[in-house]
């Protein structure tokens, strides 16, 4: 049905973010905090009814394909293979103290049961059961965290209109009225933060969409997002759980956390990431998928080694951060196979080293190509990546060292600290092709 601009969307557009004024956390919210901080490691799974057609989960936008034939989609959508407790088991091995799953993408279609659309998993799919409640209770189960991201634009719902920047060429997409999104949102959130016990936070996705753009950089936001409501009911519905936007900005107030897409923090490579002075005091999560995708991508090989796997969880650690891990389910449910087998080895390296990487913060060098520290009180992990030369050297690197050994053997370290920084002494033969851990204790 078209709908049409209501005066009231005039007037909200061109005004600032507001966010939720004078927020104080909670205790139970600063305990998430810190839980957050030192997990260090979660799976990411985008699944939705787009893991039919096998090109990720932008396809929608992509293709172009028209809000008609879409909505043909989730009649093939029947995950028979799905079984929430195997996910979660892997993950577990994995190392992974979180998931954070997809409750609803871009393409506006609802992977739970919500009683404020029709278009859910529930009522338009062959499956007809909610994925979010199997998954809540087997991560309940095992002990692991569960986040939901939930996007704020959205291609389906013509009331996400003024329309964004992107979707703009689907066909079938009328006007209606943006104050209605915000309270079908509203309404979403509450279901989402009342039905499935626990959560451990919300992981927002989309503000970007309605940044004015020219080509080279983002100008304005033109809508009022309504944070303020929108962080506050979240923590009135469950005062632990942690906020994070994907807006690739400093964070706004009322959020809890701070991510970075396929970007470690301050490093901006993508060019529309978050800038280096953004960067704020809040917990760090970078996500990063296992191949290129985010969504299931039939014809994407480019699968991550253990090697690559691994050393991206130290060097995101190394910035202080967590690393969210994706994968993209297949339409039945599974997940892909060599991305079982890779999580498998990271897993066991995490079990070997996860000393090194758990409950640490950042060290006192910023993570190069070749090297990242963490900490945790006076140990200190100096993980060298990629280094062939016997004498390996830490530029900048001050701090009195009470012993210095491989973390594995124990065998001494050979070191020197200079007015430049320190030179450590590690044999080849002594190298691990993936990481050299060497522990520091501090004097
Ligand atoms: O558009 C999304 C994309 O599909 C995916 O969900 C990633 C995950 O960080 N975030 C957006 C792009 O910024």
């Amino acid at each position: 049905m078209k709908r049409f601009l209501s005066i009231s969307v005039f007037l909200i557009i061109f005004q600032p973010i507001i966010a939720q004024q004078n927020y104080v956390p909670t205790n139970e919210n600063m305990e998430a905090r810190q839980w957050f901080q030192e997990a260090k490691f979660g799976l990411f799974i985008h699944w939705g009814v787009y893991s039919v057609l096998g090109d990720g989960e932008w396809v929608m936008n992509n293709q172009n394909i028209s809000i008609d034939d879409y909505e043909k989609l989730p009649s093939f959508f029947n995950p028979i293979d799905f079984d929430a407790e195997e996910w979660v088991k892997m993950a577990k091995d994995a190392g992974m103290k979180y998931i954070t799953i997809t409750s609803r993408h871009h393409d506006g279609f609802s992977m739970f049961d919500s009683q404020v659309t029709d278009y859910t998993i529930v009522k338009k799919t062959p499956y007809k059961k909610d994925i979010l409640k199997p998954l809540a209770a087997a991560c309940k189960k095992e002990g692991i965290k569960l986040f939901f991201y939930y996007s704020l634009l959205d291609w389906h719902d013509d009331n996400y209109f003024p329309r964004g920047r992107t979707g703009t060429k689907i066909p079938g997409r009328a006007d209606g009225n943006w104050e209605e999104y915000i309270i079908f949102m509203k309404a979403q959130l509450t279901e989402l933060l009342t039905n499935y016990g626990e959560i451990a936070g919300i992981w927002f996705d989309g503000h970007w969409d309605q940044k004015e753009w020219d080509g080279e950089k983002y100008g304005k936001v033109k809508v009022d997002w309504h944070y303020e409501e929108i962080y506050k009911l979240i923590h009135d519905l469950q005062p632990q759980c942690l906020i994070g936007n994907n807006h690739h900005l400093a964070p706004i107030e009322g959020e809890d956390f701070q991510m970075f897409e396929r970007d470690l923090p301050g490093q901006n490579t993508t060019g529309w990431g978050t800038n280096a002075s953004d960067v704020g005091e809040l917990p760090m999560e970078v996500c990063e998928t296992i191949n290129g995708s985010w969504g299931f991508n039939l014809k994407d090989n480019k699968h991550k080694s253990e090697k690559e796997l691994v050393q991206y969880i130290i060097r995101s650690a190394g910035y202080g951060s967590n690393l969210l891990l994706n994968v993209g389910p297949m339409p039945n449910g599974e997940i892909q196979l060599e991305h079982i087998k890779s999580l498998e080895k990271v897993g066991i390296w995490m079990r070997e080293n996860g000393e090194t990487i758990y409950k640490t913060t950042a060290g006192p060098v910023a993570p190069t190509d070749d090297m990242a520290f963490t900490r945790r009180g006076d140990t200190m992990y100096l993980h060298i990546l990629n280094d062939t030369k016997e004498l390996f050297f830490v530029e900048n690197f001050k701090g009195k060292i009470k012993s210095m050994h491989l973390y594995k053997s124990k065998e001494k370290v050979n070191h020197k600290i200079n007015e430049y920084g320190m030179f450590i002494e590690v044999p080849n033969n002594k190298k691990n092709q993936i990481d050299t851990i060497i522990e520091i204790i501090l004097k």
